[in-house]
């Protein structure tokens, strides 16, 4: 296979170079800095982050784009199905990072714990201080999630560990949770105390989470996401947080990474991480060796692994 050209533009974890590089020709660079006879002689992209529409159709012959993540907001899927170019994603692999990720984020937020370690590692316990109680505590709190998919389902079940009531909003009801179904987000926001965002970048889910439904969640309620920065409109919650419409908000994801709101990083009741919701080793590694195995697949056996579903899969000639 090593006379097929693969492109990687901008960075992408090492192990997916590693995995690829000997099995195929790489052209690590940018489309736009790419020659004519360069662009028409590859055939499948591994990226991380943005694939738009004008990269797509700069590469008459290409046949798959691995994504790196289970979310592929970041890919023109419309353009490359309308190309009958297949998408893939790293999905699973990650599901449980990231709901650790999910939960440690609900209990630093409710219980300030990263804001006590700082008060410790300031020497103010040494000097005869003490940390002040946290205001709320996750005893008696009924949990709201947005999103109950691979992801969502993990987080549930560690929620329900830790004995919270747990409801959900889809646009489908499950048949196979035993959690309450709510058929708006609205109605969800207005019976639970921590509403936790776990659902796509898509048209449906833009700024979602907006005044009205943080005034739903209410004075006692919490805010987490660990979706997408897109689904919540970011001048409300940093209203609502000054306000006391809620009492506070975990986020990992935010509406134009790497850029956090200045005032979000002055709010005590806030509890704040760089989007790094899946990122260890062992699980970026398992996201890595997905997006190699998808195209080392699609040019072997002529079936990508983890195809999403809106790009057709048709068998390579
Ligand atoms: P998934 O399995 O596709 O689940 C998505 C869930 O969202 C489903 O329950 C889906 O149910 C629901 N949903 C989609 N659109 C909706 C809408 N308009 N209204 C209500 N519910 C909607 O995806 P996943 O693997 O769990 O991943 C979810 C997202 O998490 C990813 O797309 C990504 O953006 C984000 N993520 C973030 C990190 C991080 O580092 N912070 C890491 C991994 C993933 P219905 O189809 O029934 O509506
Ligand atoms: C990654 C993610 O941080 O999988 C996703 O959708 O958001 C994260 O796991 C990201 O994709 C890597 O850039």
């Amino acid at each position: 296979m090593t006379d097929i050209s693969v492109l990687v533009p901008g960075r992408i974890h090492t192990r997916v170079i590693e995995r690829l590089e000997g099995r195929f020709t790489l052209v690590r660079a940018d489309v736009a800095t790419l020659d004519a006879a360069t662009l028409a002689g590859i055939r499948g992209v591994a990226v991380s982050g943005s694939f738009p529409a004008a990269a797509i159709d700069a590469l008459p012959n290409l046949e798959i784009i691995a994504s790196f993540g289970v979310g592929y907001d970041g890919v023109d899927v419309s353009r490359a199905a309308a190309r009958n170019i297949v998408v893939s994603n790293t999905p699973d692999v990650l599901n449980d990072e990231v709901a650790d990720t999910a939960v440690a984020l609900v209990i630093n937020t409710v219980r300030r714990l990263p804001q006590a370690e700082a008060f410790l590692r300031a020497g103010r316990w040494g000097r005869g201080e003490s940390f002040p109680l946290s205001p709320l505590s996750l005893r008696g709190r009924r949990v709201g999630l947005y999103g109950l998919g691979r992801i969502g389902l993990e987080i549930a079940h560690r929620l329900e560990a830790l004995k919270l009531e747990i409801g959900y909003h889809t646009r489908n009801p499950r048949a196979d949770v035993p959690y309450r179904y709510f058929g708006s987000l609205r109605e969800m926001a207005g019976d639970v105390d921590i509403l936790l965002c776990i659902v796509p970048k898509t048209p449906e889910t833009h700024k979602a989470i907006d005044a009205d439904i943080l005034g739903a969640l209410g004075p006692q309620g919490v805010l987490i996401n660990v979706g997408r920065g897109w689904s919540v409109d970011e001048a409300a919650l940093i209203a609502a947080l000054e306000s006391g419409t809620i009492a506070g908000a975990g986020l990992d994801v935010y509406y134009d990474e790497p850029h956090v709101p200045e005032a979000l990083l002055g709010f005590e009741q806030v509890s704040l991480l760089p989007h790094v919701a899946s990122a260890s080793v062992p699980t970026r590694n398992a996201m890595a060796d997905l997006v190699a195995d998808n195209i080392i697949d699609w040019f072997s056996i002529g079936r990508a692994r983890t195809p999403v579903p809106e790009t057709p899969q048709p068998i390579s000639g």
